[in-house]
């Protein structure tokens, strides 16, 4: 008996060692001939039953014996196939540091982000402070304030998206200068550029798009003024060969109100197909301070004027590149975007 155990180990010893590439299913097949259920270790614990009582107990110990070495030398071999199969995996695995890589572009600038830093800029430097606001007003920052009436057609639903009761996210950034000057003493002049939100969406308009407006109040504050303003601004913007022209309309919180225009960016005014053969192209609107605003936020309309104009980041944007429609400028399209 004694010798069926140790011959069953030098058996096992030499066909562990036989084993020329290790690998993990060489090793498992190896556990499975002597530990498994049918296993020739495992017989020899079977074949006690055979025994004396008095031959067991050696013959027991000597059996688990070989049992526990066969299960250490097969973990440990076990260890060996995974190293190997690592070092395999890690030879085919070579990366060429060497080669060139394929053309990973750098990012740039959005256009529209580009636009509104230029517009910043250009005011900032003549002494406008930047007031960012905030997306949500309530109907009075963004209706009742602007003396937009109870009744008028940009309170409705079809135009406003309402989040609750007088709660909405603002149709425009004239809120934010509410806010400025309920919290700011005249003079002063500031600029509020940010999202506004519509419900609207087609080839030019955009549920959500950016403006840039802004507000000059102090003593004697006149049109003429406001006019040389937004000309110097379009110079900026367009070149200085640029004209503009000053249409009559109407804003609620603007008396008078005008539209402004500048001479067409792609025909210099001749007359195209982007301008509808006019030469002109409209591109804000502006005015003199009604002076119901200034009574809602306190500010004296006998002592004080002031100027206002707004206009849309995405329509200046649109004119500057060539852009035909607005949905390209929020789509995230990597073919129109890598043009910028
Ligand atoms: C446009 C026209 C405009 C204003 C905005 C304004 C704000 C206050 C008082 C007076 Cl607090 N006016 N803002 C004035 C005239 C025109 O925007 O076409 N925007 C895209």
């Amino acid at each position: 008996m004694s010798e069926s155990i140790s011959k069953l180990k030098q058996d096992f010893e030499a066909e562990l060692a036989s084993l020329v590439l290790t690998s993990k299913e060489d090793v498992d097949a190896i556990r499975v001939k002597y530990l498994g259920k049918k296993g020739l270790v495992t017989d020899l614990l079977k074949q006690m039953g055979g025994l004396s009582a008095e031959e067991r107990p050696a013959y027991g110990k000597k059996v688990n014996e070989l049992k526990e070495f066969v299960s250490e030398a097969i973990e440990k071999a076990l260890l060996v196939a995974a190293d190997a199969a690592l070092q395999k995996k890690l030879a085919s695995g070579f990366v060429d540091i060497s080669l060139p890589e394929n053309g990973i572009s750098a990012g740039s600038t959005h256009p529209l982000y580009d636009v509104r830093e230029e517009i910043i800029d250009f005011f900032a430097h003549m002494g406008f402070e930047v007031d960012f606001g905030r997306d949500i007003e309530t109907d009075w920052y963004n209706f009742e304030a602007l003396n937009t009436p109870p009744d008028h057609p940009s309170r409705d639903m079809q135009d406003t998206f309402y989040l609750a009761d007088k709660v909405m996210l603002r149709t425009h950034t004239s809120g934010t200068q509410i806010h400025y000057m309920e919290t700011h003493k005249p003079p002063f002049r500031m600029i509020a550029p940010g999202h506004v939100f519509r419900v609207d969406s087609d080839a030019t308009h955009a549920p959500m798009f950016q403006q840039c407006e802004g507000l000059v109040v102090d003593e004697n504050i006149t049109f003429a003024q406001l006019k040389g303003v937004l000309q110097v601004f379009m110079d900026k913007l367009f070149g200085s060969g640029v004209k503009t022209r000053f249409r009559p309309s109407f804003f609620p919180f603007t008396e008078p109100s005008a539209e402004m225009d500048v001479s067409c960016v792609f025909c210099k005014g001749e007359g195209c197909r982007r301008c509808k053969g006019t030469g002109w192209m409209e591109i804000g609107g502006c005015g003199s301070v009604d002076p119901n605003v200034f009574i809602n936020c306190g500010i004296d309309p006998e002592r004080y004027t002031g100027f206002a104009f707004g206009f849309g980041l995405d329509r200046i944007a649109m004119l500057r590149h060539a852009i035909p429609e607005i949905g390209l400028l929020t789509g995230n399209d990597e073919r129109f975007l890598s043009q910028f």
